[in-house]
């Protein structure tokens, strides 16, 4: 078995068009190996790159690839020699593409677009945008970016010490999940903000729905008339939103759908990197955040 052979075997499925955002390639974070088995498991007119694929801020700092990266990059580009229409709208962590855009440049069949618009087979207009620009909305309530740096390790860690100093001077426990409990409450209410802010930018420039990622939060749900459809990630969860041949729009979760575990690898194997604790952690405030969002009234 070489290095390129899969792990697994699934059935391909054939969708009109394919739409994935934060693969954040060059990571460790990264679940290139769960997203060369799903890429190798669909055929597609359309793939849509909506932005952070190859994330080029930690290229500067670290650098990080494996075969299954390479495989991705293999993958998207036999799609496009293959004749589909593959487009990569860059976002944020990989905005250095963006300075080609005015270009139209087209590499190996993949086009580079600020923006891409998609028709859907029963005629939705669908705006795509990898949605940073709407960030000053979120800015303030950013858990997710909180737990990418690994600074919520930390904290556990320091809140055990600093919580055995203040009982020693006769202070009450400090809890830092309380604490924690506030932020997923600040976030839900800032991924209100950024899902209302894209989807009345569409409507207001006449589009029927917007396809976005950045937020690693994927969701398909109308917000004032307009379809709010976020492709998720393959970082923290590993989704994407395909369309049927009908022009139905579906979120496909890869892990769940295969029954596979974000603590492991693609081999079966425990997962023990750093980078893969952290991103435990984070399935668990993601789930601690649905639960909010399904416990919280809007505004509570
Ligand atoms: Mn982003």
């Amino acid at each position: 078995m070489n290095a390129s052979t899969p792990l697994r075997h699934f059935e391909t499925t054939a969708y009109r068009s394919v739409f994935i955002s934060d693969t954040h390639l060059g990571t460790r974070g990264c679940r290139a190996d769960f997203l060369a088995d799903f890429l190798r498991s669909v055929s597609c007119e359309n793939l849509f790159l909506v932005g952070d694929i190859i994330d080029g801020w930690r290229l500067r700092r670290s650098w990080f690839w494996d075969q299954h990266h390479d495989e991705v990059l293999r993958l998207i580009l036999r799609a496009a020699r293959g004749g589909a229409n593959v487009v990569y709208v860059p976002g944020n962590h990989d905005e250095m593409m963006r300075k080609y855009v005015p270009l139209g440049l087209e590499v190996c069949g993949v086009k580079l677009q600020m923006e891409a618009q998609h028709v859907t087979a029963d005629g939705r207009r669908l705006l795509i945008t990898h949605g940073d620009a709407f960030d000053s909305v979120v800015r303030h309530a950013r858990i997710l970016a909180l737990l990418g740096d690994g600074a919520y390790t930390l904290a556990l860690g320091v809140n055990r010490y600093f919580n055995k100093v203040r009982i020693r001077l006769g202070y009450p426990y400090w809890s830092l999940s309380a604490w924690l409990k506030r932020q997923v409450k600040e976030a839900v209410k800032a991924i209100d903000r950024f899902e209302t802010a894209l989807a009345d930018d569409a409507r207001r420039r006449g589009f029927d729905g917007v396809v976005c990622g950045h937020i690693h939060h994927a969701e398909m749900r109308m917000v004032n008339g307009v379809m709010y459809l976020n492709d998720g990630d393959w970082v923290e969860s590993c989704t994407a939103l395909v369309e049927h041949h009908d022009g139905r729009l579906e979120l496909v979760d890869w892990v769940a759908r295969n029954k596979l575990s974000l603590l492991r690898n693609a081999a079966g194997k425990n997962v023990t990197s750093k980078s893969q604790l952290i991103q435990s952690v984070s399935v668990e405030i993601a789930a601690a955040q649905r639960e909010a969002a399904t416990c919280e009234p809007a505004g509570g």
